[in-house]
Parts: C-alpha cells; structure tokens; sequence
C-alpha cells in the first residue's frame, strides 16, 4: 500500500491535501508534514481545510501554509493531480462538494478511523494506528526523500495530540517507534509539548471553569456532563476551539467510563445546535453513543450534533448514555 501511494503521489505534479473539519493536531500535523514533504519533490502543494486552523496549532503553519477553504479551487489539483484526504473518515467531513463528484482527480484516502467509508480510488485505512500520524511516518520514511526535521516536528504533533501523549490504550509499540524516528529526524519532544500545552488563555481556562463547575455524575457514577453554552463563549471571550481536550478531565473523576461535554455552536444555517464530544474508557463505547445521533469516530472518542436547544440535547444524550451504562451493567452480571 505505501508503495503503491508513494507511485502516485510520485507521478502527481499537483497536490490537494485535505484535512477533515474542524481540524485537530493529527489530521494537521499530518496535513502539514505532507505539504512541505510535496515542496521538497517540486510538486505544486495546496493545503485546504474546511475551518480555521485552530490558534493552538498555528506554529504548524510555520512549516506549511493552511488555506480555509469551503469550496474546493477551480482547476486544482485537475486531472492527473491527487487529492490526499488525511484522517478523515468520510467524504462529507472533508471539503464540502468532495463527494458531489467536482473532483476529478485521483483521491488518496489516509486514515485510522474503523469507520472510514473508503471514498477514495487509494484506501489506506489502519485502525490498529494511534493517529494517522504514525502512517504518514511510515510514508515519508519509506520514501525515498527521507523526512526533514520540520516534517517530523508536525508528525511529532500529530501523534502526541491523537494518542494523550502515549497515554490513550490505542498507544502501541509502533507509536513508540515513530516517536524514536520522528526525534532521531529532528523533532524536540520539549518544544513541541510546550507549544501544544502551555498555550490556554486566561478566558478558556474561565471557560473551562465554567464547564466544569457543572460537572455532574450519573448511573452509578460510571457517566460524566458538563456543558458550555454561547454565552459563556461570549462571557469569556473564547471560541469552541477553546474547548479541546476538555472532555478529558471529566475521565478524571473516580470511576468514571463514559463522559460528554456538550457545547453550543451556531450551524451552517445560523442556527443554534449542540455539538458532543464523547469520550470512553473500555468496555464503554464513545462511539456507539454518537452513533445514535448519527455521529462517529473512535471507540473511546467520539463525536455528534445535535439539532435541538441544549436543554432538550442534555436530556437526549443523558439518557443514551444511561441506556448505554444499563446494558453493560447487565452484561456483566
Ligand atoms: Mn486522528
């Protein structure tokens, strides 16, 4: 398979690489590696994303230009050009109008999310991967125009930011491996963790306050809420962007399996919806939860939206998720 992309991206003079929307450090870092790697083979390169590149990734664009872009451009990449569409499960959370068939060129579709659609002509799907960043390594190593430090500085990113910095149980043997190449290409473990970490406003840590001021447990303490409305955006001056990582802290409480965190945001149509990020730990399933509100993603990380004012959404999601919790407790007994 890598060899098999190595030869068409090879033959390609022009590159379209496409991260998925709202963008993480994974199918950035990787975006990113990918487009500088494509300027050191001469190949003309646009990076586009359907949203703003978060401000917590915005030392990546040091290393490559990220283009908003919410229609694709005219003529580019064409026939005999490539679209490489990294991280990105379905077609549909790439750049919209991907699957209305205005693209005419070839797609090569990097991913490891267990439910990707497999959209392009090229499929490279690893579940078994940390983060599509441990597959971009692969790639770029396997090549044979090698990895340059600024390409493994935003591998680096890219899989530190999927995996919890080697925290998360999808965290394997190989993700260790990658890390070893990424630093003997160059990458600061240091630097890097800095620029990713240490970067929270005053306001998103209000914000963060906020949230979890109203964290709450429920069916037997197993699931964890909290949520964050548009006014408390306003009120601390941050932006949904601000809200990463959050859902992570509400797995920090004892005992704690399934957690949500539902935030108000304003949809394509200007109206108001609820977008859930979900996070699991083993046996519970992040995903079959979005799943009911037709979102997906990982087993352990998971997302959806929801059409409804956020009272009716708290009450739809709580509810799953006891639903959820009630079938495992009777499973195990
Ligand atoms: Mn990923």
């Amino acid at each position: 398979m890598i060899e098999k992309i190595l030869n068409i991206i090879e033959n390609a003079d022009n590159w379209l690489v496409l991260t998925h929307e709202k963008p993480d450090g994974d199918t950035l870092g990787c975006a990113v590696a990918l487009a500088h790697f494509g300027g050191r083979m001469s190949k003309r390169v646009l990076l586009g994303c359907p949203d703003q590149c978060p401000e917590r990734y915005a030392f990546l664009q040091n290393i490559a230009p990220v283009v908003t872009m919410r229609c694709l451009p005219d003529g580019f990449p064409g026939t005999g050009g490539v679209a490489i569409c990294i991280d990105t499960s379905n077609a549909a959370r790439s750049v919209p109008g991907l699957l209305g068939g205005a693209l005419e060129c070839l797609i090569v579709n990097i991913d490891h999310h267990i439910d990707n659609e497999e959209y392009g002509l090229v499929n490279w799907v690893d579940p078994a991967a940390s983060a599509t960043g441990e597959m971009v390594t692969e790639l770029l190593f396997q090549s044979r125009w090698g990895i340059d430090p600024d390409e493994a500085t935003a591998l680096y990113a890219a899989i530190v930011s999927d995996n919890g910095s080697f925290s998360f149980p999808s965290t394997t043997l190989k993700s260790h491996e990658c890390a070893m190449k990424l630093l003997n290409a160059g990458a600061s473990p240091n630097d890097i963790a800095e620029k990713l970490d240490s970067n929270l406003s005053v306001g998103a840590l209000r914000l963060w306050g906020r949230a979890i001021s109203r964290a709450e447990t429920f069916a037997r303490g197993v699931c964890a809420l909290c949520w964050i409305t548009l006014e408390d955006f306003e009120g601390t001056g941050t932006t949904r962007q601000d809200t990463e990582n959050l859902v992570n802290f509400l797995l920090r409480i004892k005992g704690v399996r399934l957690a949500a965190l539902c935030s108000e945001g304003i949809g394509w149509s200007d109206e108001r919806e609820v977008r859930v990020s979900l996070r699991a730990r083993a046996p519970f399933n992040a995903r079959a939860v979005a799943g009911s509100f037709g979102g997906g993603g990982h087993d352990l990380a998971s997302g959806c939206t929801l059409q409804l004012p956020i009272s009716d959404a708290l009450d739809a999601i709580r509810g799953n998720m006891e639903k959820h919790a009630s079938a495992r407790f009777s499973a195990n007994q």
